[in-house]
């Protein structure tokens, strides 16, 4: 067999594997890469993970759920959707991830995401196995109404493979809180249980936690706060440019304001806004959130100093740092260089996976500092956690109270991936130690629980 570039003999042939078992899931191979690409030092320190064939059961979903979505949109006329949940990994708790409902979603998105997601998990430190679900449903121009039908009939096949110590999903690309108000109220239609743990990014009235809404993006903040600390810095007079305009961007947006920074620039699908007096979150919010509008909207509501375009890159407006928050695959190679150039010296990925290969290998070569999703957006899920543990006891806390918690567990990811890549010898590799870290815990308890 053909070895691949940077994975050792053995690592390249399991690799092998999944590219002949997984054809054409381009995203799925991609993350496989990636984790392997960091783990030749822990097998060569730890012969126990090779032995026990962990690596290969790694690659495997536990389980991959496939069902058809039927559903009569406001005309009068039935639809079909594919719906998908794939439980990747319980070595560590229930499943855990979130639902995507966007157009491009297919099985290696979800694939990708789960296997993710199942790293990040472990990361936290909390007691969550890895999974990812969604489907190809478009929300956009759809009436509430619509996305209500549509949200029940793809609970009225999920509710069977979930519970709150089965597998936990939440929100990721267009599903927030509309949407999992909507799932919840099925399930518990279907089940006759109010079981608050089900899903987590609930109403805050109804089980929800404090912050949850908040927790990916102002997490991606913190944990790019603890980089800067690591260096003597602070977000005290940082440019940021933060890619999207949802969920995670918003309140990363929102945390790096509080912090001292600027955001000068955001975006969304069709283009991206430059105001250099800094982005005007109650604008944003008003357009994104309240309205479900476009960011071109931003330019006519704020006036003169802002440029709206459709084909320019976000990724070429100047900054010290950047939070791509927006999707897989966003900023690549050429993206990378033109913001090294313009004196980028921070990438924190909000985002799952949003910098390509190449853009992390240039990243990374030029001494920048790179912070992989998998640690830098994990205060989104980790705070599902804490909703989870409200839940389980029937109690929920203040915000300043889940904000504290949240703040201590990203420095904890923080310094757990430095720390790590300190040990393997790859000082300031936080990529490397983020799947080293991730990677351990996880076979740790796969060897443990045995061959299953
Ligand atoms: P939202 O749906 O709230 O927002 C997504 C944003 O990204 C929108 O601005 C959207 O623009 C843009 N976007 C989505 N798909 C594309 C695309 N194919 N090309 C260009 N722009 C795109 O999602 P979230 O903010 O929740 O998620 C953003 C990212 O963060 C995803 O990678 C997600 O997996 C990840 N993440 C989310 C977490 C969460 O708790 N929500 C937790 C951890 C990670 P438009 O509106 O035009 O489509
Ligand atoms: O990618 C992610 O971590 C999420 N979409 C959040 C998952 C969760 O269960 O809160």
């Amino acid at each position: 067999m053909v070895e691949m570039p940077g994975l050792d003999e053995k690592l390249s042939d399991i690799y092998q594997e999944v590219l002949a078992r997984n054809p054409g899931e381009m995203e799925f191979h991609q993350a496989i890469h990636e984790v392997f690409e960091s783990l030749g030092p822990v097998l060569a320190k730890h012969t126990k993970y090779g032995d026990e064939a962990v690596l290969r059961r790694l690659c495997e979903p536990e389980r991959q759920i496939i069902f058809r979505v039927s559903w009569v949109d406001d005309a009068g006329t039935v639809q079909i959707n594919r719906g998908f949940r794939v439980e990747f990994n319980s070595a560590l708790g229930p499943y855990k991830g979130g639902l995507r409902f966007h157009p491009s979603v297919y099985l290696g998105i979800v694939k990708f995401l789960g296997f993710e997601q199942t790293f990040k998990n472990a990361l936290t430190g909390m007691p969550i196995g890895g999974a990812k679900g969604g489907s190809d449903f478009e929300p956009k121009g759809r009436s509430d109404a619509e996305v209500m039908r549509f949200c029940q009939a793809f609970m009225t096949e999920l509710y069977r493979h979930i519970g709150e110590h089965t597998d936990v999903p939440a929100g990721d690309i267009g599903v927030a809180g509309r949407e999992l108000g909507y799932l919840f109220g099925q399930y518990k239609r279907i089940t006759n249980r109010y079981e608050s743990g089900v899903l987590t990014g609930k109403g805050l009235t109804w089980g929800g936690s404090q912050v949850r809404t908040e927790a990916t993006g102002y997490g991606t903040v913190y944990f790019t706060n603890e980089i800067l600390k690591s260096r003597g810095e602070s977000f005290d007079g940082q440019r940021v440019v933060v890619s999207g305009s949802g969920n995670v961007a918003i309140y990363a947006i929102e945390k790096v304001h509080q912090l001292g920074g600027t955001v000068v620039a955001c975006s969304d699908s069709s283009g991206c806004v430059v105001d250099e007096n800094g982005i005007d979150l109650e604008v944003l919010k008003d357009i994104k959130l309240r309205r479900r509008g476009r960011i071109s909207e931003y330019a006519s509501l704020r006036g003169g100093t802002v440029i709206s375009t459709s084909n320019g890159s976000i990724w070429d407006v100047p900054c010290d740092i950047a939070l791509p928050s927006a999707t897989q695959n966003e900023l690549n190679g050429r993206d990378a260089k033109a913001l090294l150039t313009n004196g980028c010296r921070i990438v924190a990925e909000g985002a799952n996976m949003p910098c390509t290969p190449e853009a992390v290998e240039v990243l990374t070569e030029s001494g920048a500092v790179f912070a992989p999703g998998k640690a830098a957006n994990a205060g989104g899920v980790a705070t599902s956690a804490l909703e989870m543990q409200q839940n389980a006891s029937r109690d929920s806390w203040t915000f300043e109270h889940t904000e504290s918690r949240l703040v201590e567990i990203m420095r904890g990811i923080h310094d757990s991936c430095l720390e790590t890549a300190e040990e393997y010898g790859a000082p300031g590799n936080y990529s490397l130690g983020a799947n080293i870290a991730g990677f351990t815990r996880v076979a740790d308890a796969m060897i443990a629980q045995g061959v299953i």
